[in-house]
């Protein structure tokens, strides 16, 4: 997938990072899921997180976000 700029990716997380600890959660995907219609860069959510959490540990790190969008 490279369906946006490393910069786009990077806004796009942080704004789906409220609490700004670098890590998107499972709650804040959802709360993003609710204002966008359950999806992500027209991902569905539950396919982005098994798309690109790489590591499994059901958190996207800014690191897998860009490796999966930029
Ligand atoms: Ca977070
Ligand atoms: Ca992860």
């Amino acid at each position: 997938m490279n369906t946006m700029t490393e910069a786009e990716a990077e806004a796009l997380f942080s704004e789906i990072d409220t609490d700004g600890n670098g890590e998107i959660g499972l709650s804040e995907l959802r709360d993003y899921g609710k204002a966008s219609q359950g999806a992500i860069g027209g991902i569905k959510l539950a396919e982005f997180v098994r798309e690109a959490d790489t590591d499994g540990n059901r958190r996207i790190s800014l690191a897998e976000f860009k490796s999966h969008f930029a």
